[in-house]
C-alpha cells in the first residue's frame, strides 16, 4: 500500500529523507503560520569578537552581500550598520557591528558601538545572535555574557541565540552540532546554559536559505514565548 511519501513502506527511499521531508514541512508550515500572526519587525544584532564570521553570518541571512566581509588580521567591520530585508514574510532588521569585547577597547569607542547599536534597533523586539566559531573559543570569549549584559542590560542573555559560524569545519570533520556541544569545554558549556541551550550553526562559506530558515524559527518561538 502507499504511504504518504508516494512509494511502499521504506523501499526505494531512505528513511532520512522522509525525516528531512518531515522537517522541512514543518518549517514551511511553521512559517505559514507565522506569516499570518507575526507581523512585528525583528531585530537581528549581530555580536562577537572580530573575525567570527558576523558579517558573513549578516549576509547569509540577508541572503545578499551587503556587509563588507574578508579574511583580515585586522577588525573589519568598524562601525553599526543595518540592512532590512522579509524573511519568509518576517520583516527583520540585521545590525552587524564591530567587535564591542575587546578588552583594549577605547571606553569612549565603545560607548559610541553600543549607543548607535541600540538606536539602529529603534523598536522592541531585538534579539542578539552572538557569533562565535565552531572550531575554536578564546579566552576573550570566556566572561563575554557578562560583557553583553554591560552592554545591554542583564535581561539580555533571555534574548540571545548563539550562532556559531564555520558549520563547513564540523561538517568536514564529520561531527554534529549536538556533538560538538556535548563535548565542548567547560567555559563554553556554560555561555551556552546561560542562553537556555540556544544554538544554530551556519556554514556561511555554503549561504543556503535553509540554515536562515532554522535560524527564524529559533527567532520566532524565543519571541513569541517571551511575549507570552
Ligand atoms: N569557511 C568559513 N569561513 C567563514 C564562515 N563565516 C565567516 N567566514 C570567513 O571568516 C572571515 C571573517 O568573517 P567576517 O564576517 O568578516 O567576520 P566579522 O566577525 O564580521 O569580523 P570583524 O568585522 O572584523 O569584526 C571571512 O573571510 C569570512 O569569509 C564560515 O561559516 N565558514
Ligand atoms: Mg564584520
Amino acid at each position: 500500500m502507499n504511504n504518504h511519501f508516494g512509494n511502499s513502506g521504506n523501499e526505494g527511499k531512505p528513511i532520512w529523507k522522509e525525516y528531512l521531508f518531515l522537517f522541512h514541512c514543518h518549517l514551511f508550515l511553521f512559517f505559514i503560520d507565522t506569516e499570518n500572526h507575526f507581523d512585528t519587525k525583528v531585530n537581528l544584532v549581530l555580536l562577537g569578537m572580530t573575525g567570527t564570521g558576523k558579517s558573513a553570518s549578516g549576509n547569509t541571512i540577508l541572503g545578499k552581500k551587503f556587509f563588507k566581509c574578508k579574511p583580515s588580521t585586522k577588525p573589519v567591520t568598524t562601525e553599526c550598520q543595518r540592512a532590512e530585508s522579509k524573511i519568509n514574510g518576517i520583516h527583520v532588521r540585521v545590525i552587524d557591528n564591530p567587535d564591542i569585547f575587546d578588552d583594549d577597547i577605547n571606553p569612549r569607542v565603545w560607548d559610541t558601538h553600543v549607543k548607535k547599536c541600540k538606536q539602529l534597533c529603534e523598536s522592541e523586539p531585538c534579539v542578539y545572535l552572538l557569533v562565535m566559531q565552531a572550531s575554536r573559543f578564546t579566552d576573550g570569549e570566556r566572561n563575554i555574557i557578562e560583557k553583553l549584559e554591560k552592554a545591554f542590560a542583564s535581561k539580555v542573555r533571555k534574548q540571545t541565540i548563539i550562532l556559531f559560524t564555520r558549520g563547513d569545519d564540523l561538517h568536514c570533520a564529520n561531527i554534529k552540532l549536538e556533538d560538538f556541544l556535548h563535548s565542548c569545554q567547560p567555559g563554553l558549556k556554560e555561555i551556552i546554559q546561560k542562553c537556555d541551550n540556544r544554538c544554530v550553526v551556519f556554514e556561511n562559506s555554503r549561504p543556503t536559505s535553509h540554515q536562515v530558515a532554522i535560524l527564524m524559527e529559533k527567532v520566532i518561538r524565543m519571541i513569541q514565548e517571551q511575549q507570552q
